[in-house]
């Protein structure tokens, strides 16, 4: 084993697994944050973020000295780069990737970059940021080659490789799921590869840079477009009177047909984000991949519609939001359509508004300023009298479903 000294650089939901994971298998890892209270964090063996179980490996890794983390880049034999890359918000309703924390990553490793190194991309990335990255750290610096210009003779090694893990999952994930490795050239691949095998029990399969940043945003692009015909679908039954979820429940017994689950929109940073990489990049080819985000991100808009239809059958009307994450059982609230739902209802003052989440610890207070009560399931669904379900947090599927027999129920995620 060549690979010794691991650097991951960004500690957040990627980053910090992946770290404590490498980490775990008795490797030497430094996390470099730029975060400084998360790093503190980190090194008194705690985490900043929600992912079950992590704490515990997080704090056993810390308390053997595998894992610490620092603020500044310090030499190492492989640097796995995990930053976000969000797109860029504009008024032109463009949505071009954000690349600058995959640049500052460059920056920040480049002066402690040595003959024999490799460097990791992981970050989901439009197409050709590899060979961009590769790019950047040999204008930083020139007294070393990279493989764009000498191929498997080059000096640093630089690959990218998606990771796939599921929020909720990731620890599971990042062990099992199979890993796609795309080297600049051969020998990238190869040293990528001897990490990956160091705790990935899936499969490692070896392609080009361009390829694998492709095939996450293909991926990801999938379940979105997936998502979004079961979402026009459900628009479709609300017009035509038709149950959407059993409707759905009788064409998945077809053998070639797996409709998802329609919901109240897509949240996240991830599907609701990726898609839009494609499209930038090929915008008069990636027609259905835009449509669909289109269809997805109109959803939130279709279940206020319908809130507000329920709410005008009530002279006061008190309306009760189930959850606010952006999916079932965490805490997340990024992106999250529910969230994006009761904000825009406490806007439009329609009534009292509640709302139920039982996996924060704090309540976001920009709401409590709209006016948004937070309480209990129970006490939500004793002074309701419409109930939305926004999230199907397994608290909400287990309570009693009589509690909503005499209540105007919109079950955006077909928990009843
Ligand atoms: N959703 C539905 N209906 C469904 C499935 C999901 O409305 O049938 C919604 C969810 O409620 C949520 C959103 O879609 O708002 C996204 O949730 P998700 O569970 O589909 O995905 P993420 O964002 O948590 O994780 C995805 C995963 N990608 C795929 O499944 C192809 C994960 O494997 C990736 O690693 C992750 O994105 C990522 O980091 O890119």
């Amino acid at each position: 084993m060549t690979l010794k000294k691991v650097s991951v650089i960004g500690l957040g939901y990627i980053g910090l697994p992946t770290a404590a994971i490498i980490a775990s298998r008795g490797m030497n890892v430094v996390g470099v944050e730029v975060n400084q209270n998360a790093v503190d964090i980190v090194n008194a063996g705690k985490i900043h973020i929600v992912e079950p179980d992590l704490d515990i490996v997080v704090r056993s890794v810390v308390s053997t000295g595998n894992l610490r983390a620092v603020t500044t880049a310090e030499p190492a034999d492989v640097f796995i780069i995990a930053v976000p890359t969000p797109f860029i918000h504009s008024d032109d309703d463009s949505h071009q990737p954000d690349l600058s924390y995959i640049e500052s990553a460059a920056n920040t490793i480049a002066p402690v970059l040595a003959k024999g190194n490799l460097v990791i991309l992981e970050s989901t990335s439009p197409v050709g940021t590899t060979e961009k990255l590769a790019t950047w750290l040999a204008k930083a610096r020139p007294d070393l080659s990279f493989p764009q210009n000498r191929g498997d003779a080059a000096d640093i090694n630089v690959a990218y490789c998606p990771e796939r893990v599921l929020p909720g999952y990731v620890l599971r994930e990042l062990v099992s799921n199979d890993r796609v490795i795309g080297g600049m050239s051969k020998s990238c691949s190869t040293k990528a590869v001897e990490l990956y095998r160091t705790f990935v029990h899936g499969e490692c399969i070896v392609t080009n840079a361009r390829t694998a940043e492709m095939s996450k945003l293909t991926e990801n692009s999938f379940r979105d477009v997936n998502i979004a015909f079961a979402n026009e679908i459900s628009i479709i039954c609300d017009k035509l009177q038709i149950n959407v979820w059993e409707l759905i429940k009788l064409s998945n017994r077809h053998p070639r047909v797996n409709i998802l689950n329609p919901g109240p929109g897509v949240g996240g940073h991830c599907i609701a984000v990726d898609p839009w990489f494609i499209v930038d990049s090929c915008p008069k080819e990636a027609q259905l991949i835009k449509q669909a985000r289109l269809i997805n991100d109109h959803k939130p808009f279709h279940v206020i519609e319908q809130i507000m239809h329920a709410a005008d059958e009530f002279k006061r009307p008190v309306i009760a939001c189930l959850g606010l994450a952006f999916k079932a059982d965490i805490d997340d609230l990024r992106e999250s359509p529910a969230l994006h739902i009761v904000e825009h209802l406490a806007s439009k003052k329609i009534g009292r508004l509640i709302a139920v989440e039982p996996n924060v610890k704090s309540y976001p207070a920009h709401l409590t300023q709209l006016g948004v009560e937070f309480t209990s399931l129970e006490t939500a669904l004793a002074i309701a009298n419409v109930i939305v379900i926004l999230v199907d947090h397994k608290q909400f599927k287990m309570a009693d479903k009589t509690q909503f027999s005499t209540k105007v129920v919109i079950d955006t995620r077909g928990i009843l």
